[in-house]
């Protein structure tokens, strides 16, 4: 049986965080090339529940991902808008707004849509509180990794292996519901 998974996103980063935690459930993730087709919303479930009924159904499951850094000093700010905020202010720009908070906590969260080949779409989502932290720690990783640290832990994603940000992460939670799920399903 083919067990290949197709993943829309412009971002190898996702690829290879996801891939190896997939492949233990005996799943091959690749890259699709198919446009990218994001609205705004509140929600990350929104954003990608949308995407996955306007991507065509194809031989293969399809997914996307979209994650966003929620933090509560900023009223949930940038959420759904971290890819923007990241290109314009980066990490730097958020230490800057929070240098006068005394709550650094914020959430990192990450939405999976999956399309089946018969048309079905399926949600997944992954959380991982944690919090901001004073200034850029470690060069791993990709987006905010240098700034948030999650709990339960003194470093930032961005000073963890890639096995260990897996450990931790919203995206490895959200995509071992994918695998369970299709793993359950077959
Ligand atoms: P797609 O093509 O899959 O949309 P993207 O890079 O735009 O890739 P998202 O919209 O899901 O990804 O994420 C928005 C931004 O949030 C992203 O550009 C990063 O700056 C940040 N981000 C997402 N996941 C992250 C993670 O695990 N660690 C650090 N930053 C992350």
């Amino acid at each position: 049986m083919d067990k290949t998974i197709l993943i829309a996103t412009k971002n190898r980063y996702k690829i290879q965080e996801m891939a190896p935690i997939l492949e233990t459930y005996g799943y091959k993730l690749q890259p699709a090339d198919l446009p990218k087709i994001e609205i705004q919303a509140d929600t990350l479930q929104e954003i990608v529940a949308y995407a996955a009924r306007h991507i065509p159904a194809l031989d293969k499951p399809v997914i996307i991902e979209d994650a966003g850094l929620f933090v509560k000093a900023l009223k949930g700010f940038p959420g759904p808008y971290s890819h923007y905020v990241y290109q314009t202010i980066g990490c730097k720009g958020i230490l800057q707004l929070l240098q006068q908070a005394t709550d650094r906590t914020a959430v990192f969260q990450s939405a999976i849509a999956l399309k089946t080949p018969t048309g079905d779409t399926y949600i997944f989502t992954g959380e991982t509180m944690g919090k901001i932290t004073a200034e850029p720690r470690g060069t791993g990783g990709f987006g905010f990794d240098p700034i948030f640290q999650p709990q339960g832990t003194d470093k930032t994603y961005a000073e963890m292996t890639l096995q260990e940000k897996n450990l931790y992460s919203h995206r490895a939670k959200a995509t071992k519901k994918l695998a369970e799920f299709l793993t359950a399903k077959s």
